[in-house]
């Protein structure tokens, strides 16, 4: 079955060139940690740049092989500062949009966050994703 392998390979770089415009076009918030997802999660957080305070951070859920935004997830997020010691926030999102997912969370300290992101489908499946904060302001 050459044509099967030669066509799903296609299809693989297809997807990494998609991912590449789409990492493009979002911004330096888009960050993938799998070389061919099945999913395509997008990240923003504003204000930009970030502020100590409450800060929105948005995502976007896309079934990559199915085109589609995934609704119904369940997203929470918990923040960590890059240095030892801080408690972590914690915030729910909620669907806005299909697929769109809107959180606040409480950044309490001025400096460098990760935010850890995890979805659980309504399938069953979960994901996970990590944002890089950096320089959140004290003003
Ligand atoms: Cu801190």
């Amino acid at each position: 079955m050459t044509f099967g392998r030669e066509s799903s390979l296609a299809r693989g770089s297809l997807v990494v060139a998609a991912v590449a415009c789409a990492c493009a076009l979002f911004g330096v918030a888009c960050r993938l940690t799998e070389p061919t997802p099945d999913f395509l999660v997008r990240l923003d957080v504003s204000p930009s740049p970030p502020r100590v305070g409450p800060a929105t951070v948005s995502l976007k859920l896309i079934d990559f092989l199915a085109s589609k935004p995934v609704s119904g997830a369940r997203v929470t997020l918990e923040g960590n500062m890059t240095h030892a010691g801080m408690t972590p926030v914690f915030a729910e999102a909620k669907e806005f949009e299909p697929g769109g997912y809107r959180a606040t969370l409480d950044f309490t300290m001025a400096g460098d966050w990760v935010v850890l992101v995890h979805a659980a489908l309504p399938d069953g499946r979960k994901l996970e994703r990590t944002l890089d904060v950096k320089g959140v302001r004290a003003d």
